[in-house]
């Protein structure tokens, strides 16, 4: 463990430890920005008056549209000349959200980074190859600090340029990886196409996040790698990837940082606390945070949480795997679809490889599903012959059987589009798996 006694703390020392540390935060807000006073005074809420966790409830959300609002500066509790590094999300959604961090901001996140690649099993000393995005995004130079902290040979290759990545996976030997998972897959697959099996690589554990993924997910990314592959969680208002990391030994829900990152989760429709074990919207208050500390945010990700017992040792609560966004949601002829339920059953066959999208159209005016989906080159190798053909017996055969499958467990039909393998867009980044047409129609 990177930082053992912190870890392990028992549940009596670490509630006392968020307690002071929440009253603090609160305390900071209130006196500095003027945003959060506000809310604070008209929910009747006194940094004074908070007796202890009991009262976290009390306390007001913050939304993603209050950082836009506040946009850019606005939710800043320290003066500019305190302010060390910023980073903002892309904002294809509207106005990017912009982040702030003191020196002591910069160094708590690379200590969680640092704790979450030990959690992964990378030891000081291991090359450590970062394909996170380097730049505003907060998943290179997050990982990279944390890496540096625990004494990895950090090899800042970035998102991207997937040749240069694999000769310099060959080259340097790392024994650990971090990208996000649709990235990592799509490098292996180069590899394969250059004729350099994954399983000979030097990699023994990867560490993936920033975006959705499932058991199967990881399931074949530990058979086309031969590693562990790790699930980590976090998003830059709370302060970047290391809010959350899989153990090893468990690889059953991720740890929270808890002594930096106050974990709830509510009833996303009224905002009402719900017990561990049950599944809602998780909702991050930062403890420890100077430049953008963050009260109650709703993250918009599903999630449960457990205090249970884990294997490691660590006595952190977990979260389980993001089940999916509340804004990803689709309302489809009135049925929520959530499109991460849409993963597991597609790499649940053998038949296809792992890269689909989903498109979102209005035919007529109605709703409608279309999947993308790649067969897999091997399974129609083996039919002999390597040309494909969408129409033929069966591949009708093979998308009747996907829809029934979809039909089960998103109760809406979805047309199935085979695709020939190699001709979906591969990641560098976040993959996009949602290409929803509808408003671009309405505009026409
Ligand atoms: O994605 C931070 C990060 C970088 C996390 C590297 C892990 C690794 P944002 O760009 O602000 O920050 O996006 C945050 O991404 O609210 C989730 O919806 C999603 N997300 C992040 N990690 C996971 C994960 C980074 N492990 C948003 N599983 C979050 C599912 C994830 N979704």
């Amino acid at each position: 463990m990177f930082q053992r006694e912190l870890e392990t703390l028992s549940r009596k020392d670490l509630v006392r430890l968020q307690e002071d540390r929440l009253r603090e935060t609160v305390e900071r807000v209130w006196h500095r920005v003027p945003f959060y006073r506000e809310k604070l005074e008209s929910t009747g809420v006194h940094p004074t008056s908070l007796r202890g966790l009991e009262d976290l409830h009390r306390l007001p959300f913050t939304y993603k549209k209050d950082l836009r609002d506040q946009y850019p500066f606005g939710l800043f509790a320290v003066d500019r000349q305190d302010v060390v590094r910023i980073h903002a999300s892309s904002g294809t959604r509207g106005k990017p959200t912009v982040v702030g961090y003191t020196r002591r901001d910069i160094t708590c996140w690379a200590e969680v980074c640092a704790r979450a690649i030990a959690i992964a099993g990378g030891r000081p000393g291991d090359v450590f190859h970062n394909a996170y995005g380097y730049g505003l995004f907060t998943g290179g130079l997050g990982m990279h600090y944390g890496a540096e902290l625990l004494g990895a040979v950090t090899v800042p290759v970035s998102g991207g340029n997937r040749s240069r990545q694999i000769t310099l996976i060959h080259d340097f030997a790392p024994r650990g990886v971090a990208g996000t998972p649709s990235f990592l897959l799509s490098l292996a697959e180069m590899m394969m196409a250059e004729g350099v099996d994954p399983l000979d690589t030097s990699i023994e554990y990867g560490i993936f996040g920033a975006e959705p993924w499932s058991e199967e997910m990881r399931q074949a990314l530990e058979g086309i790698w031969g590693i562990d592959a790790l699930d980590i969680y976090g998003l830059s208002e709370v302060i970047g990837p290391g809010v959350s990391m899989e153990c090893r030994e468990g690889k059953n829900g991720l740890h929270i940082a808890e002594d930096h990152f106050l974990p709830e989760i509510v009833d996303p429709n009224t905002g009402e606390p719900l017990s561990d074990g049950q599944e809602g919207e998780l909702v991050f208050t930062s403890l420890t945070k100077e430049a953008f500390p963050i009260l109650r945010y709703r993250t918009g990700d599903i999630a449960s949480l457990t205090r249970e017992a884990c294997r490691c040792g660590r006595t952190h609560a977990r979260m389980s795997r993001i089940k999916g966004r509340i804004d990803d949601m689709l309302i489809i002829r009135g049925v929520n679809v959530f499109p991460s339920e849409i993963e597991p059953v597609v790499l649940g066959m053998k038949e296809f490889a792992p890269h689909y999208r989903l498109l979102v159209n209005r035919v007529d005016t109605l709703d409608a599903l279309t999947l993308e989906v790649e067969v897999n080159p091997e399974f129609f190798g083996t039919k002999g012959g390597s040309h494909f053909d969408p129409t033929d017996d069966e591949s009708h055969r093979l998308s009747a059987n996907l829809r029934q499958r979809l039909k089960e467990i998103l109760g809406v039909t979805t047309e199935i589009n085979l695709m020939e393998p190699g001709t979906l867009p591969r990641s560098e980044g976040k993959a996009v798996r949602v290409i929803d047409q509808r408003d671009a129609m309405l505009r026409r």
